[in-house]
């Protein structure tokens, strides 16, 4: 498979070999009452990412290729989140505390679980993950070297914290990462737009970027 229309240049890839990683669609950041509101976002911009995220997904899905979900998700215990994260800045509610949608950024609690639109199917990888970066005290690397994935084609929020963190991991790891343009946010537009210019730049220093448009025409 070949994406001629990525940035900087044509990205290449075989399904077999490659994951769809979707980072962090869960309702904490994207629904209000989460975390990302917490923290004084305005959830409502990242919403707009859903129907070309579930286009990708479902495209994906008919080709056969590997799906990864990622939470940002603690222990009840909150033994796997350092103090310096959770006293970080001035949020209403803190990682633990209870919320509308249950205790903020804690796995099993209602906030935490992926959004209902991108729900993931029997086959498909979930990852809890404590940090921003989708490697960091995971096992991922491990199971998808497992599974001989080279490369990972990227969605999800937000574009500058999880994601561009995701995909700098990936990159140091020895994956050919790709970030799908439209199926990426931030509460700060100009974050978004700086990240996708960081990523590619230096000839594809991080990665690619592409408009999901061009993976679809690619599979189809
Ligand atoms: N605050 C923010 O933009 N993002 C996060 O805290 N986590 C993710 O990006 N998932």
């Amino acid at each position: 498979m070949r994406i001629e229309q990525a940035n900087p240049f044509a990205y290449e890839f075989e399904i077999r070999n490659t994951a769809l990683v979707l980072i962090d669609m869960q309702r904490d950041f994207i629904e209000p009452g989460g975390f990302g509101e917490t923290l004084g976002n305005d959830v409502s911009l990242l919403e707009a990412i859903v129907p070309a995220t579930q286009a990708a997904l479902a495209a994906w899905r008919k080709a056969g290729g590997l799906v990864v979900h990622t939470r940002e998700a603690h222990k009840p215990d909150l033994s796997d989140c350092p103090p310096v994260k959770r006293n970080r800045g001035n949020p209403s509610l803190r990682i633990g505390d209870e919320g509308p949608m249950g205790r903020i950024l804690v796995a099993g609690e209602p906030g935490n679980q992926i959004i209902d639109a991108l729900a993931p199917i029997d086959g498909e990888l979930v990852i809890d993950k404590p940090g921003k970066g989708m490697f960091y005290a995971t096992g991922l690397h491990e199971v998808l070297q497992q599974r001989g994935i080279t490369h990972l084609l990227f969605g999800g929020v937000t574009t500058e914290v999880c994601v561009q963190t995701s995909m700098r991991e990936a990159n140091d790891r020895g994956y050919d990462g790709l970030l799908l343009e439209d199926c990426t946010e931030s509460y700060f537009p100009a974050f978004k737009a700086a990240t996708l210019d960081m990523i590619r730049a230096q000839g594809a220093i991080v990665g690619w970027t592409a408009p999901s448009a061009a993976l679809l025409a690619a599979l189809s």
